[in-house]
């Protein structure tokens, strides 16, 4: 009899251990893909006016794509801090670039690696060095540097001859391919540097694009009449604080062979060249082709061009050095999204792509990002997840970078904790849009006075509305209608006839600021931890 019992209990252990089996081989692999200051401008799959992006464009065909994704702030190490903690940067505490991340936080990762996900990271971080949660890294340490990287690795740092896309390619790859735990759900973080300034395109890629001419944005000229102090006073105009050596590649010895006709002081930049100068000679000689015909159509048309013509000649430079590194991400995310396919691993591996933030390609005249403006508010989302989103699908809520660790978490069958700040976009990714209830989102951006000069605000954004308060050394409301005034041009806060929206508005906002915790207090807390 005891036997029997023995048997039967042995029976029914091995069917629960091959249940729980059952259950974690079923967890979906999670591949996070992020490139560094990618506009959604610049994939096809959102606008085909720039650029052909088919591989990106995949993910949305075969999933879906979000229209209205935004981020909190929208800058690179607190978007990431975002998406790491799933909390906004004031309570994370990377409320910019500069401020350090306090590492004794919860990250997405460490939960995904403490539920027996097997996790890596690979390309740019841009904070710390020693990413908690991942068994598996290779980092570039802060920004990075476009040709022959270094890497931050937990075995030492490294330097990897060749092209920073490619590597950080071929680095995910190789882990994909020889170091996988078969055994294991894997949630992999796929991060490029490009297209983050100075905008590098590989040898092959500079030389494509450098012949190709692309179409003006609207707003180009844009004068900022009917917009606050603050867009008149950023430092982000292609004509006034784009470089020509550090952006435009004209080389330091072509400006000063022009007698000082090209103005020195803000576009010379003390002749740093940085990516070249970190070339090998074998690719200097590649680049050079391309230099050489850059430089001498400088040097026979700047001199001859009037200001709009200036500035049209850097929109073009820009364009083909920005999309021909956008280029090289399409067609190394192919390469990874052919492997999935090969390995059989695309269909229980959720694929997402997006960006940092979103970016300004010559709109309102601009590059970089920080404002709460739509190019760099809003972000590019692709979610592929097959046999759970409906191919092709397309949603227009206002989701956010807040909810991408909660998303992952839900997603994989892991709680999540307690006080992160945003939702899972697991229902909506399925389709069950009925129980979406958030209209509004909450914006902060903090890094003021610094490089690029964008005052600090807060905001409250709708599909509709966008009530935006500047603040620090103004005080100044702006409200956009996105919906009659899509390319922002015409703050209505003091038109009557957007009274009530106003006065609705500010009590969203309030409600808002406290819902995320955020305060006047905190402001000042900021603002004087800065000066410290
Ligand atoms: C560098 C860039 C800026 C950029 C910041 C932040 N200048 O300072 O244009 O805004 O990074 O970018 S550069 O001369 O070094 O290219 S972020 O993506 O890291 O936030
Ligand atoms: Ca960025």
């Amino acid at each position: 009899m005891r036997g029997t019992i023995t048997f039967l209990l042995a029976i029914l252990l091995l069917n629960s251990c091959s249940e729980k089996q059952k259950e974690v081989a079923k967890r979906p692999n999670i591949l996070f893909i992020m490139s560094d200051d990618h506009a959604y401008q610049a994939i096809s799959a959102y606008s085909d006016k720039l650029i052909e992006t088919p591989n990106i464009d995949r993910i949305a065909d075969e999933g879906l794509l979000f229209s209205n994704a935004c981020v909190s702030n929208s800058i690179c190490a607190p978007a990431r801090a975002t998406i790491l903690t799933g909390k906004h940067t004031h309570l994370n505490g990377k409320i910019d670039n500069k401020m350090p991340f306090d590492t004794t936080q919860v990250t997405f990762p460490q939960l995904f690696q403490q539920a027996g996900y097997q996790t890596a990271m690979f390309g740019k971080l841009h904070f710390g060095n020693s990413p908690k949660g991942v068994d598996e890294y290779m980092i570039l340490p802060g920004q990075g540097h476009y040709i022959n990287p270094d890497f931050i690795t937990p075995r030492g740092d490294t330097t990897i001859t060749g092209y920073v896309t490619d590597i950080i390619t071929d680095l995910t790859l190789g882990w994909l391919k020889e170091k996988r735990d078969k055994e294991k759900p894997f949630m992999m973080m796929y991060l490029h540097k490009a297209p983050h300034r100075p905008w590098w395109p590989s040898p092959d890629k500079f030389a494509e694009f450098s012949k190709k001419t692309f179409p003006e944005p609207e707003s180009l000229f844009d004068d900022y009449k009917n917009r606050g102090t603050a867009a008149k006073t950023a430092e982000m105009n292609l004509y006034n604080h784009m470089m020509y050596n550090h952006d435009s590649k004209v080389r330091p010895e072509t400006i000063a062979s022009m007698n000082g006709v090209v103005p020195q002081v803000v576009e010379y930049n003390n002749g740093f060249y940085g990516p070249y100068d970190r070339a090998n000679a074998a690719q200097k000689a590649k680049y050079d082709v391309v230099l050489d015909s850059i430089n001498e159509d400088f040097k026979n048309h700047w001199p001859l061009m009037n200001a709009k013509e200036k500035m049209r000649w850097k929109y073009q430079r820009y364009m083909q050095d920005y999309l021909g590194t956008i280029s090289s991400v399409d067609d190394n995310v192919g390469r990874v999204l052919d492997y999935l396919d090969e390995s059989g691993l695309a269909e229980n591996t959720i694929v997402v792509y997006t960006s940092d933030q979103g970016f300004y390609l010559g709109e309102h005249g601009w590059f970089d990002k920080r404002f709460v403006y739509d190019e760099s508010f809003k972000t590019p989302l692709l979610i592929r997840w097959p046999n759970e989103i409906k191919p092709g699908t397309t949603n227009d809520e206002m989701v956010q970078n807040l909810d991408f660790a909660q998303t992952f978490l839900d997603a994989a069958g892991i709680t999540a904790p307690q006080d992160m700040q945003g939702e899972s976009l697991v229902p909506l990714m399925k389709g069950d849009t009925a129980s979406w209830s958030r209209e509004a989102v909450y914006y902060h951006y903090y890094e003021y006075p610094s490089v690029h000069m964008v005052k600090r605000h807060y905001a409250i954004v709708t599909k509709e509305f966008k009530l935006v308060h500047f603040y620090y050394d103004v005080d100044e409301w702006e409200l956009y209608d996105r919906l009659k005034d899509p390319q922002e041009m015409n703050n209505v806060y003091t038109d009557p006839a957007y009274a009530d929206v106003v006065a609705d508005l500010h009590v969203k906002l309030d409600e808002l600021r406290i819902h995320y915790k955020d305060s006047p207090e905190l402001d000042q807390k900021f603002i004087d931890m800065y000066q410290n």
